[in-house]
């Protein structure tokens, strides 16, 4: 079997992880920029500062370890730490040497996201930033010479620091306002160069990490319900304002996404993994499927959370729902009410470890069928399009003396999940748009801000601390894809 001609097959990136060029072009700062390294035992902190007494210091982002910001302090940053962001793998001095990367491979699109800050520096600017506008031009026209259509996230893990300092995130309803006029700004001026759009990547992610994906020093159950409901908003107009300016523009959502299993038949651990699934999928039953689910009211109303709304909301977001639905997916989580199994086994939601899958060094597990579980269930769910946009594995990779890394288990783990998508277009009918491996040229990671938790089919030269030279070299990995590319699927040997 073989994946449709027009499929788009490709490789993902956001700028925080990738892009670099920190104080350049005009780029004012990103939440995303105060965020130290961290591992996979010691959790990434947000750094902050007094600007009364001018003392310094830090606090967890929300998970792994809480959030806390003294009286007084703003996030900042600071003298003397180190912020994986700021130079991460330099894209932006090495965008023409890895888009002829991804050209080589074959790809067909290329995920990337914008920089938030560097088109409006503050994020509340009338304005945007020329210069900024003038580098992504350059990127497009780039991935144009090779015939690569990109696919741009407007919010991948970072607003600029300004908002969240000043208006306390996305729980402040002026965020809409703002996102919306640099949604309007930049799909107005790449129009004929960028044709597919995400509003905020992993939108879900805001339940734990609720600085990094909604800006928030306030991580209240109401203060993430409202953020919550600001960017379902905020990703309507979007739509509505994409629609507006060309019929061929499309914006889709992200969800983090991962098949729940109960670990046993028990009633109770059926319960426990369905409700542990709506936990994710009221955040596509809205921006996808346009309405809030009872669930989710009833839980509100439970809780007293009280949402703040303009009278057409709830229009807006039955009026103009996602295109199609995009989201990650690494592997699944497994759950139960039992006393027993080893922790562990999960990616973002963590849960316990299933005893028929392999995990890597990071505890993530990998699950040979878990493409096609997810394919099946949103496409039941929600009958649109679907665009697999994250999927791979952090592995710490070796790179020889001259310059090779024999990656066969990234080779392995992909076959598998290639062969999974296969199964859900080819037998189950599902309509998936495309694929994009994460990390295609290796990135700093989200969720530990290391580097040595790699997922690229190009290597970069850099370390932990931040030395190496960034050259870039081919893995195993590159020259199967290109295979699999050029053979429409079917030759994953
Ligand atoms: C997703 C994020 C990405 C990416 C990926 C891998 O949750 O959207 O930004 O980083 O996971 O996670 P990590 O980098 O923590 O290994």
């Amino acid at each position: 079997m073989s994946f449709p001609k027009n499929f788009l097959w490709g490789g993902a990136t956001a700028a925080n992880q990738y892009e670099g060029g920190f104080s350049e072009g005009g780029k004012g700062v990103n939440t995303s920029d105060v965020l130290t390294a961290g591992s996979h035992t010691t959790p990434r902190r947000i750094t902050w500062l007094n600007p009364t007494t001018g003392e310094t210091g830090s606090t967890g982002m929300g998970f792994g370890s809480p959030m806390e910001f003294p009286e007084g302090t703003i996030p900042a940053v600071v003298d003397g730490e180190y912020y994986p962001s700021h130079v991460a793998t330099d894209f932006y001095h090495h965008f023409k040497e890895d888009i002829a990367l991804m050209g080589e491979m074959g790809f067909k699109t290329f995920r990337l996201s914008m920089n938030w800050a560097r088109i409006f520096p503050n994020g509340d600017d009338e304005t945007p930033n020329a210069e900024g506008l003038k580098f992504y031009d350059e990127v497009f026209d780039e991935c144009k010479k090779y015939g690569i259509e990109p696919l741009v996230t407007l919010s991948h893990y970072e607003t600029p620091l300004n908002l969240s300092i000043k208006y306390g995130g996305w729980k402040s309803r002026q965020l809409i306002d703002f996102f919306v006029r640099y949604s309007t700004t930049v799909m107005k001026h790449y129009r004929g160069k960028v044709k597919y759009w995400l509003t905020f990547n992993e939108i879900n992610m805001i339940q734990w990490g609720c600085f990094m994906a909604g800006g928030l020093t306030d991580s209240s159950d109401q203060a993430k319900a409202q953020a919550a409901h600001n960017q379902f908003v905020a990703s309507a107009l979007t739509v509505k304002a994409a629609h507006e300016i060309g019929e061929e523009i499309q914006v889709g959502q992200m969800l983090a996404y991962q098949p729940i299993y109960a670990y046993t038949c028990d009633p109770e651990d059926q319960l426990l993994a369905l409700k542990n699934a709506q936990n994710t999928l009221w955040f596509s039953d809205v921006q996808t499927g346009g309405k809030y689910p009872a669930y989710k009211l009833k839980e509100y109303e439970r809780k007293g959370i009280v949402l703040e709304t303009e009278p057409d909301d709830f229009e807006l977001l039955e009026k103009y729902p996602a295109d199609f639905l995009s989201f990650s997916c690494y592997g699944s989580s497994t759950f139960t009410t039992h006393n027993e199994g080893e922790a562990g086994g999960g990616n973002l939601i963590m849960g316990i470890k299933n005893p028929y899958l392999e995990t890597n060094a990071w505890g993530w597990a990998t699950d040979p069928n878990c493409l096609r579980i997810a394919l099946n269930t949103l496409y039941d769910r929600y009958h649109k399009p679907l665009w697999i946009v994250e999927n791979g594995i952090g592995w710490d990779d070796k790179k020889e003396a001259d310059g090779s890394v024999h990656d066969t288990y990234r080779i392995d783990y992909l076959r598998a999940n290639i062969k999974s998508m296969d199964d859900a277009i080819n037998i189950d009918g599902v309509d998936l748009m495309g694929y994009t491996m994460w990390g295609c040229i290796d990135l700093v990671s989200a969720g530990t801000g290391e580097m040595k938790k790699r997922y690229g089919f190009v290597y970069v030269d850099r370390d932990d601390q931040g030395n190496g030279t960034l050259a870039r070299s081919k893995k195993d990995s590159f020259y199967w894809y290109k295979k699999v590319i050029a053979s429409d699927g079917a030759d994953l040997d």
